[in-house]
């Protein structure tokens, strides 16, 4: 679809007025937001990690495309929440310690605000000590932690163990996500639930404060 390709095409190029005005007109034109998402931005930011890994595109590339994708999904947000006044619960997310990475931590907490979630949102390089404060100032059901890089994988496994050493660890559900994230390193690190996207990190929340 001609939308659907402008969309992708301005991601993989960083043009981030290119993004925007192409989500505008996939809008106006009847495109699901759904596919915007997926088939336009989410699958350009998929290229733009082949082309890096083929070392044709380098972190400069990354960063402009980035963010376009970011600017696209600004528009794309009012579409893909919708207002409902009971909250789901209370959600904390941060992409953890010594990871930048926060499209996909966004998106998450953008689809769980828009399913009714009150999202707190500690954005980037989250280290176990902050996530326990949040926890204790916040109070919420679920933790969500993001990580992109396989290095920084281990810091969710150490927020784990943070939450247990400050005795808050039986008070929220633990749930976790990312490119390298797998269900058995949920498991190994004892977290309570792996998402491999953000509508399914929707169902994990809702189902993990269900058996709570
Ligand atoms: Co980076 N980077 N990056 N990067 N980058 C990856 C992750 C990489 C796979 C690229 C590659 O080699 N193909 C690679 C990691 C390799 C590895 O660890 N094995 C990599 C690398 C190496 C690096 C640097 C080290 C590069 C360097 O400096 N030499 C560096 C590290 C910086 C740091 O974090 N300390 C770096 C930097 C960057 C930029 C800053 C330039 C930029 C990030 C900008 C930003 O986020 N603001 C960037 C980008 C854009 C990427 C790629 C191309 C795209 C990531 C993305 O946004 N995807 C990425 C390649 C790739 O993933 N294919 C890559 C779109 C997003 C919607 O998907 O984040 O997977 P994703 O989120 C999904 C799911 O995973 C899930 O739901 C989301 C929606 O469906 N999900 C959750 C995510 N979090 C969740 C949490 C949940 C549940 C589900 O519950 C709480």
């Amino acid at each position: 679809m001609e939308h659907l390709e402008t969309i992708y095409q301005a991601v993989l190029d960083g043009d981030a007025r290119g993004a925007e005005a192409g989500v505008k007109a996939a809008l106006a034109g009847g495109v699901k937001p759904e596919s915007i998402l997926r088939e336009g931005l989410i699958a350009a930011m998929g290229e733009v990690g082949r082309l890096f890994e083929a070392n044709e595109y380098f972190v400069p590339e990354m960063l402009v495309s980035a963010r376009a994708m970011k600017t696209g999904l600004a528009v794309l947000k009012p579409n893909l929440t919708a207002a409902d006044a009971t909250p789901a619960g209370k959600v904390i997310v941060g992409t953890v310690k010594g990871d930048l990475h926060d499209i996909g931590k966004n998106l998450v907490a953008m689809m769980l605000e828009g399913s009714g979630f009150e999202v707190v949102d500690l954005g980037t390089d989250v280290t176990p000590e902050k996530f326990v404060s949040a926890v204790l100032e916040h109070k919420p059901q679920v933790v969500g932690m993001s990580a992109l890089l396989t290095t920084t994988m281990p810091s969710m496994g150490n927020t784990v163990k943070a939450l247990e050493s400050a005795g808050v660890r039986d008070r929220v559900k633990v749930m976790i996500g990312g490119a390298p994230v797998t269900d058995n390193f949920a498991r190994q690190i004892s977290a309570d639930g792996y998402a491999p996207d953000a509508s399914s990190a929707v169902r994990l929340a809702k189902s993990l404060i269900a058996a709570a």
